[in-house]
């Protein structure tokens, strides 16, 4: 009979899928993208489908009254209180903002009680934009996240940016939870490609017990879905990274995209997880009722 050799991690059989859904970002305007949610009730409508659809987290940007991008904490506190009031998704808000705003505006986002929040690990071309994130705003928000008790989702745009990361946690210590959760967002003009080759470069390079998702922008969404499930991470898919459904298709709207990462897990015999068990294996404190 013939025995197969073990070439890697072993996954187990029917390890579930945290599927993350970022139905907004910072990048493209409403005038464009008709679909994309901007208002407070888009949002919660998004979060409440994506979640019957099998997502977990919302990765939250939120827009002012003209559907411009802003970090105004008043409006995301609200925000992040009508996910939690509406959904049971862990709610996880960008503190990656857009490229324009302030390092102050970025760690003020903070006080808006998330159960998440991300924590981008170093500069990065982006387009034809600069996304700025000097070391010692990222020892800052690294702090911060833990003082408060929210726990970080370390963005790594590059391969440099674990070996960051590594540093981020031998001199200052674990996050809030204990856990290193990542998402290698893959395909930005100007970080590493979406393919299988760099999502396994990444994955070698993850701190030891780290978990990860992977985002692939635009084209390489789906590449990127299949290699993170036949190497053992989660996904996140959303319209912040990705317009097209297929060439030539736009996205219909968030639904759509995380039903398709959905049945793509469940091909791979990895279904989505239920919130209750990603809020276990993240660490996130209980924040609902309070
Ligand atoms: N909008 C990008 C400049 C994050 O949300 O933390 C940064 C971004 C990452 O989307
Ligand atoms: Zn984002």
């Amino acid at each position: 009979m013939p025995v197969a050799a073990a070439t890697g991690p072993v996954i187990p059989a029917g390890a579930a899928t945290i599927i993350t859904v970022a139905p907004t970002g910072a990048e493209s305007a409403k005038s464009d993208v008709p679909a994309l949610p901007v208002t407070l009730d888009e949002l919660v409508r998004t979060g409440i489908d994506c979640a019957q659809l099998g997502a977990s987290i919302i990765h939250v940007h939120i827009r002012d009254g003209e559907a411009r991008p802003t970090l105004d904490v008043g409006r995301l506190t609200d925000t992040v209180a009508a996910l939690r009031e509406r959904t049971d998704l862990i709610v996880q808000v960008s503190s990656g903002g857009s490229v324009s705003d302030s390092e102050a505006d970025r760690l003020r986002v903070l006080e808006s009680n998330p159960d998440g929040a991300s924590c981008s690990m170093g500069t990065v071309n982006f387009g034809r934009d600069v996304f700025t994130n000097r070391w010692d705003f990222i020892v800052e928000l690294h702090t911060q996240l833990r003082d408060r008790q929210i726990v970080p989702e370390y963005e790594i745009f590059d391969l440099g940016q674990l070996t960051s990361l590594a540093r981020l946690l031998d001199k200052h210590g674990l996050p809030y939870g204990g856990h290193v959760h990542c998402d290698l967002v893959m395909g930005v003009p100007g970080g590493m490609p979406g393919t299988t080759h760099a999502l396994v470069a990444a994955q070698q390079s993850l701190p030891p017990g780290a978990t990860f998702s992977a985002t692939g922008v635009g084209r390489s969404t789906l590449p990127v879905a299949l290699a993170a499930l036949s190497a053992g991470g989660h996904l996140r898919v959303g319209m912040e990274d990705t317009l097209s459904y297929a060439a030539g298709e736009p996205v219909r709207d968030n639904a759509q995209l995380v039903a398709r990462a959905a049945g793509l897990a469940r091909i791979a015999q990895r279904p989505p997880m239920p919130v209750a068990d990603a809020r276990a294996l993240l660490g996130v404190l209980d924040r609902r009722g309070r």
